[in-house]
């Protein structure tokens, strides 16, 4: 192997450089650049994805530090369906995942990768997912023959040096090898290696196919370790929220993808809400451990955010646009002839736009943004971080939110009477699917704890997971089920959303703290008339009681499908079913 190297290959650790070599020999790049993490590292590297065409630089004074990249059209979202488990058997990956043999997925996916990297740069990216010293820390080393990739960890991840440190000598590591081969879609693969710790991405370039220490290693492969490990990894944001008393909660909340996991992290209280503060920890994945006090404990192991741009406005997220207000790689949204970055939701459209595709745009036609355009930007650059974020001990969870987009069916907020009942809450959510994932939008599928795509074991296997966590907690967070996207019969939206979704959580953590009644309903626990603060915005009381409204046919065959959906997984907890027969007889 005569590959060139840069970069401090001054990792003494036998099995990575062992393991570096080997993967080089096969894939024969022509240079070696093993990342650090630093600053002028990051400086070469953007010249270098500059003169590739691989990013453009964005106006320096609206943007400072920010670059633009447009990807293939053909690869924009995550793909489902060649996101495949290798297990041993098909059963551990189970009905929800797509499982495939792990030896001939290896052969197979190391065939394409064969020599494929010649004339082109292998980048090493070391990368430590989780604070420092946190006893759920861990290390991955991503091999990638892509600039943006490599660009894009240093922002995501604690990159570089940081990450080689903490392995050591002779630490444990995740494998991951990512080659782009020129995006062929007939060699689109995500395959997920539990056994081997280890992860092969091909012919992507997109985030979530590629950037492995998010889905793959933080979620499908940290679900898969989580469960022999006794933790829980999941597709949370994490929230510190302070009250006008200043007491101190912290929410964890599950929603889809592209269902309001962000905007929540980083809520601007609302003007009539003053004295409340609430502080960002994490806005995507919350690796969560019971601790000694018998509470649920939970770090943010990433260390930036991957954010749907559009519907991001100083109206909905002031905190995420500061946050990308430099330092930031824009994906697929559309330019402004000014160097700047547009999408849908940023208000009226300025002239000379182009879009995401490169094409002059004109109002009324095809979005100028694609609806899963993204930024990726530091943590560090965010007004309302929570200095918790970095605590190695994490953060208490005082509450769990679970919940989808659902247009009818679910009430605003439901509580759970505990966690076993949360537990089937939560498996049973559904949600509308959206851009982030290529395929329909707008189609109602269950999507468990907003798991569905990322749980790296059997369905039935993860909830039997959460109530045995459950049951090592002795003061567990109270779960409670919301829905910001109920319509109304015209398709408008019931409920403002965004900072007014606050009053929910204020309502929320009442009920943590003992301080407000809530009367039973079929479903669970509901608020008492007034229980939701609704001073100063506007909102007729009628709305919100649609917003809350239990219509008995909708849960009749909401119900029947949840039935159905049990029946699809098969080996579900015998205390799940009983909390389904418990609602079925309840709703009769
Ligand atoms: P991923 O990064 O894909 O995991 O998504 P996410 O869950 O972080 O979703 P995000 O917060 O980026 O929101 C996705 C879309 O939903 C954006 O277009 C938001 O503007 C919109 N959205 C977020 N919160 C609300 C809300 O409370 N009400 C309404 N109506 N829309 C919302
Ligand atoms: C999601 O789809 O849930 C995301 C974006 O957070 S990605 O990293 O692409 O998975
Ligand atoms: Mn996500």
């Amino acid at each position: 192997m005569n590959a060139a190297m840069s970069g401090p290959t001054s990792s003494n650790h036998p099995g990575l450089a062992a393991w570096v070599a080997e993967m080089a020999a096969h894939c024969r790049p022509a240079r070696i650049h093993w990342c650090d993490g630093s600053a002028e590292e990051r400086t070469g590297l953007l010249a270098v994805a500059q003169a590739a065409g691989v990013l453009e630089p964005l106006d320096p004074v609206r943007r400072p530090g920010c670059w633009y990249h447009r990807s293939n059209p053909g690869d924009v979202a995550r793909v489902e369906e060649c996101t495949w488990i290798c297990t041993p058997t098909a059963d551990e990956a189970g009905p929800t995942n797509r499982w495939a043999d792990p030896d001939e997925t290896r052969r197979r996916l190391l065939g394409w990768l064969a020599g494929s990297m010649a004339g082109r740069t292998l980048y090493v990216v070391p990368y430590l997912m989780g604070p420092p010293g946190s006893p759920l820390a861990r290390v991955g080393i991503e091999l990638t023959d892509s600039v943006y990739v490599a660009l894009s960890m240093g922002i995501m991840t604690r990159m570089g040096r940081i990450a080689l440190d903490a392995l050591g000598d002779d630490g444990r590591f995740n494998r991951g090898l990512h080659g782009m081969l020129d995006l062929d879609p007939a060699k689109r693969a995500i395959a997920h290696f539990p056994q081997d710790d280890a992860i092969i991405s091909t012919g992507s370039n997109y985030g979530g196919n590629v950037l492995l220490g998010k889905k793959c290693l933080a979620l499908r492969l940290g679900s898969w370790a989580g469960r022999r490990e006794g933790w829980m990894a999941e597709h949370m944001l994490i929230v510190a929220i302070t009250d006008p008393a200043g007491r101190r909660s912290h929410v964890a909340a599950a929603f889809p993808s592209a269902c309001g996991k962000t905007n929540l992290a980083m809520l601007t209280p609302p003007a009539r809400m003053p004295g409340w503060k609430v502080e960002t920890i994490g806005d995507d994945i919350a690796w969560l451990r019971p601790g000694p006090d018998g509470r649920l404990w939970a770090i943010n192991p990433e260390n930036g955010y991957f954010g749907v741009a559009p519907g991001t406005s100083p109206a909905t997220n002031p905190v995420a646009m500061a946050t990308i207000a430099r330092d930031t790689i824009f994906t697929n949204t559309g330019r402004t002839a000014d160097g700047d970055v547009w999408w849908e939701g940023l208000g009226p459209a300025p002239v000379g736009l182009t879009d995401w595709r490169g094409r002059p745009w004109r109002p009324g036609g095809e979005p100028c943004a694609h609806p899963n355009s993204r930024f990726a930007a530091p943590m560090a650059n965010n007004p309302m971080l929570a200095a918790a974020a970095h605590d190695p001990a994490g953060v208490p969870i005082d509450a769990i939110i679970v919940g989808g987009r659902r247009a009818d069916t679910y009430p605003l907020v439901i509580e759970a009477r505990d966690w076993t009942h949360g537990t089937y809450l939560a498996s049973v959510m559904g949600s509308e699917t959206t851009a982030a994932a290529a395929g329909v939008v707008g189609r109602v599928r269950r999507d468990p704890m907003a798991m569905l795509p990322f749980c790296g074991y059997h369905m039935g296997d993860y909830w039997d997971h959460w109530l045995a966590t459950g049951a090592r907690l002795t003061r567990p967070p109270r779960i409670f089920h919301v829905n910001w996207f109920r319509k109304d019969a015209a398709g408008a939206w019931l409920w403002p959303g965004f900072g007014e979704n606050l009053r929910v959580l204020a309502w929320i953590l009442a009920r943590c703290q003992g301080r407000v009644d809530a009367e039973a309903s079929p479903l669970g626990l509901r608020p008492m008339t007034g229980g939701i603060p609704l001073d100063g915005l506007g909102l007729a009381p009628e709305r919100l009681a649609l917003a809350q409204r239990l219509d008995r046919d909708e849960w009749r065959s909401e119900l029947l499908d949840q039935a159905a959906w049990y029946d699809r997984i098969g080996r579900v907890p015998a205390a799940l079913r009983t909390e389904l027969r418990k609602a079925t007889t309840a709703i009769g």
